[in-house]
């Protein structure tokens, strides 16, 4: 029979427990304590609230460009959340909510996207990877990190985040054939927010669901409702289970969306409609979580307003420290040079004389 179907054995789950509403379906409902479904609450509100403040920061010209999570919170709490301290972190540049989640502080982002690469420089115990900002690269770091783990006979768990447009990327495909052929513990999370930049799903792949991508390379898939916490939570803590126990990798597909712009750099009114981003408002994923809350009477009105005040206290905290760090900073300006090349190139030589003599006139003012 030269003609015959080969019958693959796998299904595209999909999984959402908390509807629009932030009403349950109580069959799915995960066993979490109280103390963690208020932390992924705290952490969700801090991220929407720094969001916020960074923006105003950039329009002010205190902070560089940086890339909002608005809307994607629960995609990156739900998932942090599942991870023990001793797992890792691979971050790209759109998930500050996990990584200050998972005990980076605000200050190193602040610090970063200020232009001083000091923030990249983690606390000891803090596993999470530096942000990286070419698109796809970091989910070929994590299949090596987490190869290196099972190498070790750790037991450790990897997870790593990127976007819809990075698995048009070859890294993508060639970090899921690593992880299969060598089952090492990572998860793969996409936050698929329907967009690179300005290009749609739609014109990044003709599959039906990025998740499946991952069948391919003999690894389980899952698409879960991205704006749902708990089915968030759910799908990761099955794929870190999976990860830890040596049964190797497994693709997440969050559906979520970015409600924000691509980066500060950005105006998404040229690419997108009104109506579009309005639906999506609709399922934006912390209300939809404190309506759960509150059902739970975990929460109240008045419980939020007090957490809102920590908030901006906190931030404002962080904000400052920050501010106080650049301007320290500033003195050790001539230190982005080193440790690039052994020898300099000369456009780099006259860049730094240039930058010398103004530090030099700066001081004698
Ligand atoms: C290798 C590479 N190519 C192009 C870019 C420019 N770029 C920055 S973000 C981006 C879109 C990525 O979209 P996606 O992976 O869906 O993530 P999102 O930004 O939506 O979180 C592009 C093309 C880059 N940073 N790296």
């Amino acid at each position: 029979m030269p003609r015959s179907m080969i019958e693959l054995p796998y299904q595209i789950e999909y999984l959402s427990i908390l509807d629009e509403e932030g009403k349950l379906d109580k069959e799915l409902e995960p066993d979490l304590s109280e103390d963690l479904l208020l932390e992924m609450h705290r952490a969700m509100l801090l991220s929407r609230r720094l969001d916020e403040r960074m923006l105003n920061l950039q329009r002010q010209g205190r902070i560089g460009t940086f890339a909002p999570v608005k809307g994607q919170e629960a995609s990156q709490i739900g998932s942090a959340a599942a991870l023990d301290e001793s797992d890792w972190l691979v971050q790209s540049y759109r998930d500050q909510a996990a990584a200050v989640y998972r005990g980076q502080s605000i200050e190193s982002f602040l610090l970063v996207y200020g232009g001083f690469f000091q923030g990249n420089q983690l606390p000891e115990g803090v596993h999470n990877l530096p942000v990286a900002v070419p698109v796809g690269t970091q989910t070929l770091h994590a299949a090596g990190l987490a190869y290196a783990i099972k190498y070790r006979g750790d037991e450790s768990a990897v997870m790593v985040y990127f976007g819809d447009g990075a698995t048009s990327e070859g890294d993508f495909h060639e970090a899921m054939n690593f992880a299969g052929v060598f089952q090492t513990p990572v998860v793969f999370v996409c936050q698929n927010n329907q967009y690179a930049i300005s290009i749609p799903r739609e014109h990044q792949t003709r599959s039906k669901t990025l998740a499946q991508k991952a069948l391919a390379y003999g690894l389980p898939g899952m698409q879960v409702d991205g704006n749902d916490i708990l089915a968030v939570y759910v799908a990761a803590q099955e794929a870190v289970e999976r990860a830890r126990s040596g049964e190797g990798a497994t693709m997440i597909e969050c559906l979520t969306y970015r409600l924000s712009l691509h980066t500060t750099a950005d105006d998404p009114t040229r690419y997108r409609s009104e109506e579009e981003v309005e639906q999506w408002e609709k399922r934006d994923p912390i209300p939809r979580f404190q309506n759960y809350l509150q059902e739970k009477d975990l929460l109240t009105d008045q419980k939020i307003g007090d957490l809102e005040e920590e908030i901006e206290e906190q931030i404002q905290q962080a904000v400052d420290r920050a501010e106080e760090q650049m301007k320290e900073l500033e003195a050790e300006a001539l230190s982005m040079f080193d440790h690039i090349y052994a020898e300099m190139p000369p456009y780099l030589e006259e860049q730094r004389q240039a930058l010398e003599e103004v530090l030099a006139e700066k001081e004698g003012a």
